[in-house]
């Protein structure tokens, strides 16, 4: 029986510590077993992640309470031990409480709550401009004409994944951005609504055909961050998976002058109209 225990507390220890060292791994994707959300990676991540701790105190709190009160009711108003029950109907100071004392909890949770959504809506300084478009069932990462960087972005198939590439997650050309700068995202699709999602950078935002949405992250330590179409967008949904590539400035530059001769002729296709994204799709899978 000791010798069980013993075995029990080690395995709980083990998945305590694998828990505990997921989050350090330098790629931020999804862990086997994962129970929380990716560290967060970028601003918006971690005011996200504050507030949602500070939701989850409130909710835990209030939880408790509403608990409490119930079952005492329960024990101490039951037809056993109260037979003749109070005729009161009315107490305006119990009424006045259970109004406002909500009132001010939504309130403290509605003023981060809309800091954020501003927050996180655009940015005033952005260091560069990347327009992402999504097509079935792929990304497109276009830099802008004064860059002229516009390619596209595949998932590695199944049979060509190399060790330590991950299923469904890595991709053919990565998203490259400058770390620690403000990178204004423009989403908009080709064919169907798409979302481009990346959990550690707290970015989520509509690819809608015929509009254009604003969004902007700042990644500040060079690594890789994954993300996913999160909007069901056709049978290849989830083979349409978004790889960042956060590297120093220099490096980016340097990126830069390479993938403009790189991606020189296989300039996609260049906006909405023009995109033939059944076609394209088929060599997927
Ligand atoms: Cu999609």
């Amino acid at each position: 029986m000791k010798n069980l225990a013993g075995r029990v507390a080690v395995l709980f220890g083990a998945i305590l510590v694998t828990l505990a060292l997921a989050p350090a791994a330098m790629a931020q994707l999804p862990q086997p077993w994962q129970m929380g959300m990716q560290a967060a990676a970028s601003p918006v991540a971690e005011n996200l992640q504050s507030l949602h701790t500070l939701v989850l105190w409130i909710v835990t709190v209030v939880t408790i309470v509403v608990a409490a009160l119930l079952l005492y009711v329960i024990f101490r108003f039951s037809a056993k031990r109260n037979p003749v029950a109070s005729r009161t109907s009315h107490n305006t100071l119990i009424e006045v409480i259970w109004t406002v004392v909500p009132v001010l909890i939504l309130v403290v949770i509605a003023i981060p709550s809309f800091r954020l959504v501003y927050f996180e809506d655009r940015t005033a300084n952005a260091d560069i401009t990347i327009k992402v478009t999504g097509h079935q069932w792929y990304w497109e990462y276009d830099y802008g004409t004064a860059a002229k960087v516009d390619f596209n972005s595949r998932v590695v198939a199944d049979e060509d994944l190399k060790p330590g590439e991950h299923r469904l997650l890595d991709v053919d050309n990565q998203l490259v951005v400058p770390a620690g700068k403000n990178v204004r995202v423009l989403t908009t699709s080709a064919d169907v609504i798409h979302s481009f999602f990346i959990p550690s950078l707290a970015v989520q935002r509509y690819a809608i055909p015929g509009r254009t949405i604003e969004t902007w992250f700042r990644v500040d330590k060079p690594g890789t961050y994954y993300g996913e179409c999160n909007q069901i967008c056709g049978a290849n949904h989830s083979a349409m998976p978004i790889s960042i590539k956060a590297v120093p400035e220099a490096e980016f530059q340097a990126w830069l002058i390479e993938a403009k001769t790189k991606f020189a002729d296989a300039t996609p296709t260049t906006g909405p109209t023009l995109a033939a994204p059944v076609a394209v799709a088929a060599n997927i899978h």
